[in-house]
């Protein structure tokens, strides 16, 4: 486990934390206008455009390390893109401008634009690739789950931890056929599982979250979406491990160009999200985490969560938001 140590370049400035409310608020409103109409890339098109007008106000020198794709592959908010008004803090910038496309295009419940800030270089540079996942909320003993542990170890140690039986436990796991071992062994342990269909940024949250009841998140989901997750549990608390699936020599490859020089590398919380990091997430459907963007005549409603590592500060938001068309928000 890497104890963290912020230093004072690692500081960014605390008064964009609330400037994400803004970005994230915006790529909501956009991708929820197409809420459950079928069509998985226009909804993601309308949150990549709105967050990417709205980062490019921001006074930061940002760029994108985590994001829609490579150069040639998206031709928005791409890996490398630089973002922002230049005149400001040098910041790596992690965006899933609509976390969820399905669950937006099908209106289930749990979609969300997310991104994350932290200072330049103190994000993982996750390639989009898979992702082997383990997570657990605050106040447990450094180190009691492990990734490289038997599913029946960690939750015997988490039930102990927690004063229960492992039965008690509640996991949390995305309903994928690659984790049909997993599950039968929770199922072995009498553990209840929650499945997810998608969204796991907000499945490793949960952890975090008493009000969810998730005790512990496993399975395998996106890198780039381990790293926005890891910025959040760094700023709420909690324990996660993430180990990049890098099965093929294109894939160690395309990872190394991107500074992963241990392909089988666990990297422990700190080491998904160093530094000063702020995430902030606003729900475009209802979900466990947050409410969905809610069209009340000349109103819209949002609700945004967002986090800042540094003080551990989490604030809740509810915004009202009125002639948003003046804001070309078409
Ligand atoms: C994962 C998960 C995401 O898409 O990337 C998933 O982390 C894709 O997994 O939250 P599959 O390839 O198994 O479908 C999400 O669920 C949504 O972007």
């Amino acid at each position: 486990m890497t104890d963290l140590v912020v230093t004072e370049d690692k500081i960014i400035e605390r008064i964009l934390t609330m400037e994400l409310v803004r970005v994230t608020e915006r790529a909501a409103v956009a991708s929820a206008k197409l809420r459950g109409r079928g069509d998985e890339k226009a909804a993601d098109q309308a949150a990549v455009d709105a967050m990417r007008r709205e980062l490019n106000k921001l006074p930061i020198d940002g760029e994108i390390v985590i994001g829609e794709g490579e150069r040639d592959e998206a031709p928005m908010l791409y890996i490398g893109e630089k973002v922002g008004t230049k005149k400001g803090p040098k910041v790596d910038i992690a965006v899933d401008p609509l976390e969820g496309t399905t669950l937006c295009a099908k209106d289930m419940p749990g979609s969300i634009a997310v991104m994350a800030m932290a200072q330049a270089g103190t994000l993982l540079y996750a390639p989009d690739v898979y992702m082997d996942k383990i997570a657990i909320g605050p106040g447990y003993p450094k180190g009691i789950v492990d990734l490289d542990a038997p599913v029946e170890a960690n939750i015997a140690a988490l039930a102990k931890a927690k004063g229960v039986k492992p039965h008690e436990i509640t996991a949390l796991v995305m309903d994928r056929p690659r984790h049909a071992d997993l599950i039968a062994k929770l199922r072995k342990i009498g553990c209840s599982i929650r499945l997810i269909t998608d969204g796991d940024v907000v499945g490793v949250i949960q952890c975090a979250e008493p009000a969810t009841g998730i005790d512990i998140y496993l399975g395998i989901g996106g890198a780039p979406e381990g790293v926005l997750a890891a910025g959040a549990l760094r700023c709420v608390g909690g324990q996660m491990q993430g180990r990049l699936i890098l099965d093929t020599p294109e894939k160690v490859a395309r990872a190394a160009t991107m500074g992963v020089k241990d392909p089988k590398k666990k990297y422990d919380l700190n080491e998904l999200a160093s530094g000063d990091v702020v995430v902030a997430a606003t729900g475009v459907t209802d979900g466990a985490l947050l409410k969905g963007v809610a069209f009340k005549g000349d109103i819209i409603e949002t609700e945004t969560i967002v986090y800042r590592s540094l003080t551990g500060t989490v604030r809740r938001i509810k915004g009202e938001h009125r002639e948003l068309e003046k804001f070309h928000l078409d």
